[in-house]
């Protein structure tokens, strides 16, 4: 049994904005003040973190000058020497202001695209200068509340308009960076474009240059739309496409709660840290949550530590379920070594499995022992084998 003591070998890392969050929502205004971006850098390398991630207006504001926002990196980039946190990935605030209300790179306004595309580059820049890999594309406001109001397939010619010149701009500056495309469903918009995983991956396929474009694919987004977000990844996988993750917890289908990672649908999350444990992704464990809005500074502190320590847990809990000898029994049981062999051997052909004589009595009585193999890894989750 380990400690689940957070290091920094564990590649946790926090968006800026989910400790930062003041806490205003749709109903009321905020209940906590503004954390500067230094301290809150500070405090979590204290508490083991890797690194930190932000959006640009998460270090200075949409409207500070040239010196203002030089400050304000200045005050940034000091705490992150001082602590040794890194930066492996940045974002672009194209949701905030008022002139991102109808979206950026698909605004119905062409003044809009035009300008958020500048915000974005000139937000690369720094991305680069601070060693950031990963750029990621959350496009919350890239939707409509009404189907006659956005052209489905020219917001799509525009998206990709705007992907492919950013990926253009990346290749001709020779920064060593990649794109995370991050779905979801709806919120703040009635209907966001590109809103699953499966969505955005058709997507980048048409793409000038697909290679450089994978996901960033969020638990509670997946899940908001009632799907299963560790298959979701998986497939992210298969696809050679999880650039990055954001971690959280998501209660079904309904607003996007962004609860602490292990809250909400806890055994979606031990298959999720089961299947990144298991795979090849190296990148960070990012939590994208939010402190609930009654927590005070504290609370936000505790709620952060919670997101670290939940990972550890499962972590552990998935290493004892894969290490059970039962386990290995039952899985072998369930056909998991079988699935893994190609249905045809090698010299066959259709025609062969034609000519077959098949026992159909047995393969329709044959039981898969799903339910056995199951339990085994609920009694691990539970922490009861
Ligand atoms: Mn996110």
């Amino acid at each position: 049994m380990t400690d689940y003591t957070p290091r920094p070998e564990d590649r946790f890392t926090f968006g800026l904005w989910t400790v930062g969050w003041e806490a205003q929502d749709v109903f009321g205004s905020a209940t906590r003040p503004r954390l500067d971006p230094a301290y809150s850098v500070r405090k979590l390398a204290e508490m083991g973190a890797y690194g930190v991630t932000f959006h640009d207006n998460d270090v200075f504001d949409f409207d500070a000058d040239e010196s203002g926002r030089d400050q304000a990196i200045g005050s940034f980039r000091k705490a992150l020497d001082e602590t040794g946190l890194v930066v492996p990935m940045v974002t672009t605030n194209l949701f905030g202001h008022p002139v991102f209300k109808d979206g950026g790179f698909t605004s119905n306004d062409r003044r809009v695209r035009r300008f958020a595309l500048a915000k974005v580059a000139r937000n690369i820049d720094l991305a680069a200068e601070l060693g950031a890999s990963t750029y990621v594309m959350w496009g919350g406001r890239e939707g409509a509340e009404s189907s006659f109001a956005k052209d489905i397939p020219a917001a799509l010619d525009r998206y990709r308009e705007g992907v492919n010149l950013l990926c253009d701009y990346v290749r001709e500056q020779g920064y060593d960076m990649r794109f995370a495309l991050e779905p979801k469903p709806n919120e703040p918009r009635g209907d966001i474009l590109l809103p699953t995983i499966g969505h955005a991956l058709a997507f980048i396929e048409t793409l000038d240059h697909p290679e450089m474009v994978g996901l960033n694919p969020e638990v509670g987004h997946e899940e908001m739309a009632g799907l299963n977000f560790a298959a979701g990844v998986a497939q992210a996988l298969w696809h050679g496409k999880l650039f990055h993750i954001d971690l959280n917890g998501q209660h079904g289908p309904r607003f996007d709660q962004d609860l602490r990672f292990g809250a909400g649908n806890l055994r979606g999350a031990f298959a999720l840290v089961d299947l990144l444990e298991n795979s090849d992704y190296d990148g960070p464990r990012h939590f994208d949550f939010k402190p609930p809005r009654t927590e005070d500074e504290d609370g936000v502190w505790a709620s952060a530590a919670g997101c670290m320590r939940n990972y550890l847990i499962l972590k552990e809990r998935s290493a004892a379920f894969r290490a059970d000898p039962e386990v290995q029994a039952a899985l072998e049981r369930s056909g998991l070594t079988e699935l893994a062999q190609p249905t045809l051997a090698e010299g066959e052909t259709l025609a062969t499995l034609r000519e077959e004589a098949y026992d159909i009595e047995a393969m329709a009585t044959h039981g898969f022992a799903f339910e056995q193999l199951d339990q085994l890894a609920m009694d691990h989750l539970l922490g009861v084998r």
